[in-house]
């Protein structure tokens, strides 16, 4: 039977009106013995989620940290792979991600086929999701690495137009992505815009560093925000935003 658990309590969780914050950590960028004290902050901080992945990953290095991770906390661990390699069955999902704002094969389908012979021999919850790049003001490390350009944020009819297209074509998730460490977070106009138009989960991230930008996401429709750079900047930040859900 195919496994749904972690979608069907993403889609609980959204029409109980929650708001649901992912805490990405990149393997590149952590330390595995850092490990127990910045899980036991997740665990105590209003975090309902784990992503594990990152642009540029060795072999190997994404396994390790999940293994670890999963022995801290009983939050769902969802991979948030930048490639085939960091996929890992000791998770317990995958973002199965496809590039729709570039028009790149290897990230519109490519990777994805290479991936069908380790997914067949795990148990990973597997979640198609609409990737949506748009431009933040200075190059990513998503542009770098896919070769794609980010839509621009000006043309908000494109990007709500493409992000239907995704849902049309059955993603059950739609993210939409500034970049790590972007200048700017998305704003809050193409949030709304999108969100108008979604029946499913609108997941945003990148460059939301403040609980002024947070606020804003969530007010504007994000479902689920996602941050990395700011907690790993500085760890009193999951302190600081105990009382965001009560914007
Ligand atoms: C990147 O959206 C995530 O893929 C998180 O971005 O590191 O800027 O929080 P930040």
């Amino acid at each position: 039977m195919v496994n749904t658990k972690i979608y069907q309590s993403i889609i609980k969780a959204v029409s109980a009106k929650e708001r649901l914050l992912a805490v990405l950590i990149d393997p590149d960028k952590f330390l595995i013995k850092n490990t127990f004290n910045f899980i036991e902050k997740v665990n105590t901080s209003i975090a309902t989620h784990i992503f594990i992945g990152g642009s540029l990953v060795d072999e190997g290095v994404t396994d390790s940290l999940v293994l670890e991770v999963k022995k801290h906390t009983n939050l769902p661990i969802i991979l948030f792979p930048g490639d085939v390699t960091q996929i890992t069955n000791n998770a317990d999902a995958l973002l199965f991600l496809s590039l729709i704002s570039g028009r790149q094969p290897e990230y519109l389908i490519g990777k994805h086929i290479q991936a069908v012979s380790k997914l067949r021999t795990t148990n990973l919850e597997v979640i198609s999701t609409s990737y949506i790049l748009i431009e933040s003001g200075k190059k990513t490390a998503v542009e770098k690495v896919t070769q794609t350009k980010p839509m621009s944020r000006d043309n908000i009819q494109h990007i709500v137009d493409t992000a239907k297209a995704g849902e049309l074509l059955g993603m059950k998730l739609t993210y939409l992505e500034a970049g790590s460490g972007a200048k700017a977070p998305i704003s809050k106009t193409i949030i709304r815009c999108v969100k108008e138009e979604l029946s499913t989960p609108l997941i945003v991230g990148g460059g939301i560093r403040n609980k002024e930008h947070m606020k804003n996401a969530y007010n504007a429709g994000a479902d689920m925000i996602v941050i990395g750079t700011a907690f790993e900047d500085d760890e009193s930040f999951f302190e600081d935003i105990k009382s965001s859900l009560l914007f």
